[in-house]
């Protein structure tokens, strides 16, 4: 496949499009970053927000799907959360319709439904109780993903990722890791799942303390192999904070996210 993959000088970016191209992909990366060594002939610098640039982009290769990884991954005012991770969504989808291209995996997150109160495990019917306007964006970008598969035949899944990192740091984390080799496979499997239409799965890996359910991810394909337990030991045993514990979104859905929706000169 010829995959444009989006925000692909960041971490999770950078792991996906080695991983990517490993399986015989052949990838095109999009950041405002300059390209890295070894990308120049297959990278745009350009703002994802703009749908010109955004235009462009699609304009100068043919492409058959996108990985949409670009956006500010913590908190930021109304506005700037919805640049981020809405109008981003929106540039690149109406440049797939224009340019025939039929499927987006996007990196949402387990932010879009953070506020919910940690008890049971967290299925993808839950409704979206965002914790932040980081969440609220996850969750528009999910909303407009939907509407163009519905109206447009797009083929989109939603990724609502856990915390994506070499290993757990954090007691939280022994619940919501998601390993660099698990998340390789999700996209994968989020790229080549049989006509999903709009679908979303949670992101994280085989977690023994998983929050979040894993059967709708493995529905579509996605066949995650880590686990956090085995990193045990290597975590502090210091305990949460009680408000950071008392929902699934962490310290996100604690007093010390809470801002104004909208910065005041
Ligand atoms: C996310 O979606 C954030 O981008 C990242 O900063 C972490 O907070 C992560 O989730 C997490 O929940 O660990």
């Amino acid at each position: 496949m010829r995959i444009l993959v989006t925000g692909a000088a960041g971490s999770i970016g950078q792991v996906v499009m080695v991983g990517l191209a490993d399986r015989g992909h052949t990838l095109v990366g999009l950041d405002r970053l300059p390209s890295p060594e070894g990308y120049d002939d297959s990278w745009h610098t350009a703002d994802c927000a703009d749908a010109d640039a955004v235009a462009d982009v699609f304009a100068a290769q043919p492409l058959d799907a996108v990985v949409h990884l670009a956006g500010h991954p913590g908190e930021a005012s109304l506005p700037d959360s919805l640049t981020s991770h809405v109008v981003t969504t929106a540039a690149l989808l109406d440049a797939m319709l224009e340019h025939g291209v039929g499927r987006i995996v996007y990196a949402s997150s387990n932010h879009a439904v953070g506020r919910t109160p940690r008890r049971d495990l967290v299925s993808t019917d839950a409704r979206p109780r965002p914790d932040t306007f980081y969440g609220v964006g996850k969750v528009a970008a999910e909303a407009l993903l939907s509407l163009y598969a519905d109206r447009h035949g797009i083929d989109a899944v939603a990724c609502r990722i856990g915390s994506f990192q070499p290993q757990p740091e954090s007691t939280r984390q022994l619940s919501t890791w998601l390993s660099h080799d698990d998340c390789v496979r999700m996209v994968e499997a989020a790229l080549s799942a049989p006509a999903p239409g709009f679908a979303v799965l949670y992101g994280i890996s085989a977690n023994t303390r998983a929050w979040w359910d894993l059967a709708p991810g493995r529905a579509l394909g996605y066949d995650p192999q880590d686990d956090a337990e085995e990193f045990l030991d290597t975590i502090p045993t210091a305990e949460a904070d009680a408000a950071e514990a008392a929902y699934v979104g962490g310290a996100f859905a604690s007093e010390s996210f809470h801002r104004p929706a909208l910065d005041r000169a």
